[in-house]
């Protein structure tokens, strides 16, 4: 796939998607340690080692392209633009989060980045990706709505009935299933007779392919040649994107379902931010010394969202209701 010269993120793009990588995952290692401490309560899924899923796509799309995603949204918000500072203010929920702390880890908005969330009910959010993208339709307005699901999600009837209509109507939409190999402790093999749940758009007539998704060249590629489709008014794509989760399914999960070394295998051979350092090492002659003072200035990135998150007050009961309808 990047073989193709124009699909072949740049230089400055490459380390901008480093970048992005290494924020997410230093500010998420923080948010770990925030809610083993309780500064973080109710739920917490972490998005460590998927991070080139999301850089990869979202860089991929124009700023006013629309993202629908569940619940494991951290990562994703943060690749669209909001600060380390703003998501974690909204985990601990605080006045100064996303969304004003009402929403939480689950529920990341953000309509100024065309981010519509965040949602906790498994497979219900891809009906509102396909509706964010009959909307543009409908308004002639060229842009693609980007919808992420899980594994687990691509068993569930409304991501069935959301993908027959988008292709009846070819909107343009592309809806990446991001198979991280487990539904909370269930494998793919042991949830899936298909383990390629690309072959789902097949049903519809809807185009579609599966990729490994560890490296963000591969994401990006992948994902500006499902959406040039998508835009160009062919019709949605169906992507099914190979990534792998580091952590239990939140953090209240040990992760037990393991086989012996089959994490730490992972991330020797198929880490996403090892991955991109490679990359500009060795392809675009990037020196160690930039990297290392990227890791550190992402270091700081996360700490300083920490300090900002447990400094920030907490929303005023008055401002409760203040979200919840439309003007
Ligand atoms: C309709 C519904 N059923 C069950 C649950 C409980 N639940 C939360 S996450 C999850 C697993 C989903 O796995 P997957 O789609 O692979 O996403 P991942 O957590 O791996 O990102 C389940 C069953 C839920 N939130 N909503
Ligand atoms: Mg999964």
């Amino acid at each position: 796939m990047t073989d193709s010269i124009e699909l072949r993120p740049t230089k400055e793009q490459m380390l901008h998607f480093y970048q992005q990588m290494l924020e997410i995952r230093r500010t998420e290692e923080q948010a770990a340690k925030a809610y083993t401490l309780k500064k973080i309560l109710g739920f917490c899924h972490l998005y460590i080692g998927q991070e080139a899923v999301a850089v990869g796509a979202i860089g991929a799309l124009n700023d006013d392209d629309d993202i629908v995603t569940a619940y494991r949204d951290h990562g994703q918000i943060m690749a669209r633009g909001v600060s380390a500072n703003a998501m974690m203010a909204e985990l601990f929920g605080k006045s100064t989060g996303v969304c004003h702390g009402v929403g939480g880890s689950m529920h990341l908005v953000s309509k100024e980045h065309n981010f519509l969330g965040g949602y906790g009910i498994v497979g219900a959010h891809v009906p509102l990706g396909v509706g964010a993208a009959f909307a543009s339709k409908y308004l002639n307005n060229g842009k693609v709505s980007l919808t992420f699901l899980g594994d687990g999600a691509a068993q569930q009837g409304a991501f069935y009935e959301a993908i027959a209509m988008a292709q009846l109507w070819k909107l343009p939409s592309v809806i990446i299933i991001e198979n991280n190999k487990y539904a909370m402790g269930t494998s793919i093999e042991r949830h899936s007779y298909l383990t390629d749940l690309s072959t789902r758009a097949e049903g519809v007539g809807m185009k579609r392919w599966q990729f490994k998704a560890y490296d963000v060249q591969e994401v990006y590629a992948n994902v500006k040649k499902a959406v040039d489709h998508a835009r160009s008014g062919k019709g949605p794509v169906l992507l099914e994107a190979v990534t792998y989760r580091y952590r239990g399914h939140s953090m209240s999960d040990p992760a037990k379902y393991r086989a012996e070394g089959e994490l730490e295998g992972h991330k020797e051979e198929l880490d996403g931010i090892r991955l991109a350092e490679i990359a500009l090492v060795e392809q675009h002659g990037v020196s160690e010394d930039t990297l290392l003072e990227m890791q550190q200035a992402a270091k700081k990135v996360a700490k300083d969202a920490y300090k900002f998150a447990e400094e920030s007050p907490i929303p005023d009961p008055s401002h409760l209701y203040d979200y919840t309808y439309a003007e």
